[in-house]
């Protein structure tokens, strides 16, 4: 019989996500610190059946939902797109919590969502809109240079917002959609150079997101960001952890005061409300967006198809 996978999809600010809500792998109990780990090792065909093309796009993150450690938690969730398995996903984090309301699943207010990084809160403010106050956020290197071939050398910052980000401040053409190609081919050749130098997260993972800043397209707006995801993709909401990390950058050089609100636009000119509050020598991170649901279903399995489990690229 061919297996049988049930999912909901739901955009955030242009963003997709799916979520798995059952015929998911049984990772086990444990911290999802290790469930990640099990599922990487032992299931990652099941990541690809669920984001790869012929069923999903590079664009496509996926979440699948486990039962939390802590009984208070609302639920457990491991992020992945098409390339590699995510600390956190903040645009992830606000589908996910609108499609448990859609579910019926979760009601207005404040619900504990455990990751891979660490528990996050999402406060559900309406059928739509959810704020999430994210893991600790925190600029770890400032003024990281690198020789990108044909590009001269790039300047950025290293910084964790539950993803390991390079904060690049300038782009090099105008963020907007129609420059995407260009903007694509310039982070991931920025991200291919750190590779090379060695730069990576103080955990020594790789660099695998790359935002690149400039102005706002909105006056009302603090500034807008292309964000290169860990395949090709680019994000096309505001990303949560790249506002996360760009807000602790810019908490770290005085530019932003705790309780300020940030409104980071993304390439398709959609926002994510923000603001921090200080946690150490991090910050803690709130940002605000809405998703909506899009479909729901099942995705099948026939082990007769070729391409079953995704077609591998
Ligand atoms: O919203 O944090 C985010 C995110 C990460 C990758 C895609 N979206």
């Amino acid at each position: 019989m061919p297996q049988r996978i049930r999912v909901v999809d739901s955009h955030t600010e242009g963003e997709p996500t799916r979520i798995v809500l059952a015929g998911g792998p049984d990772l086990g109990s444990g911290p999802l610190a290790e469930r990640v780990t099990r599922f990487r090792a032992q299931h990652d065909r099941f990541r690809r059946a669920v984001v790869d093309e012929p069923r999903g796009s590079g664009v496509l993150v996926g979440g699948l939902l486990v039962p939390p450690v802590d009984a208070a938690s609302t639920a457990g969730v491991i992020f992945f797109d098409d390339a590699a398995f995510l600390g956190m996903c903040g645009h992830g984090t606000i589908g996910l919590l609108v499609t448990l309301a859609h579910l019926g699943r979760a009601g207005l207010g404040v619900h504990g969502i455990e990751t891979p990084v660490g528990t996050v809160h999402a406060t559900l403010r309406d059928r739509s809109t959810v704020s999430v106050q994210n893991v600790p956020s925190y600029r770890s290197r400032k003024g990281v240079s690198v020789e990108v071939p044909g590009e001269g050398n790039v300047t950025g910052d290293v910084a964790w917002g539950g993803n390991w980000f390079f904060l690049v401040p300038r782009a090099p053409v105008a963020l907007l959609p129609e420059n995407a190609g260009r903007l694509t081919a310039h982070a991931e050749a920025v991200r291919e150079a750190l590779r090379r130098s060695g730069v990576k997260g103080d955990d020594g993972t790789p660099l695998d997101h790359v935002a690149l800043a400039g102005p706002p397209a909105d006056a009302r707006n603090s500034a807008r960001h292309f964000v290169l995801c860990p395949g090709k993709a680019y994000d096309r909401s505001p990303c949560g952890t790249g506002t996360s990390a760009t807000m602790a950058a810019r908490f770290a050089d005085g530019l932003l005061r705790e309780g300020e609100v940030w409104r980071q636009e993304g390439i398709l000119g959609t926002v994510f409300e923000g603001s921090v509050e200080a946690e150490g020598n991090a910050v803690r991170p709130t940002i605000t967006g809405r998703a909506h649901i899009i479909a729901e279903g099942e995705l099948v399995v026939d082990e007769q198809d070729p391409f079953a489990w995704g077609i591998a690229r």
